[in-house]
């Protein structure tokens, strides 16, 4: 990951949206590999699975397929320890 991406990430994380996002789904359901935590270890299995349907944790929002909008929630939780 570059800077560049690093400061999108930071200034998503202010915006009114991600908070809706926050709001509409908990840590846990961004938390892939259930292990208390959104790390890399989410980001890794979610692109394992990227752009394809899948019947998955990967897939976030539960829609049958692994796209931006799950990603969206990844980012949202993402460093977050899920209570
Ligand atoms: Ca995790
Ligand atoms: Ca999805």
């Amino acid at each position: 990951m570059n800077a560049q991406s690093e400061f999108t990430l930071d200034a998503a994380a202010n915006s009114p949206v991600v908070q809706d996002i926050i709001a509409m789904y908990p840590c846990s359901a961004a938390d892939i590999n259930e292990d208390g935590a959104v790390t890399v270890m989410d980001l890794t299995e979610y692109l394992a699975y990227f752009n394809a349907p899948c019947d998955c944790r990967a897939d976030i929002d539960g829609n049958g397929f692994v796209g931006a909008m799950d990603k969206l929630i990844l980012v949202a939780h993402y460093g977050s320890v899920c209570d």
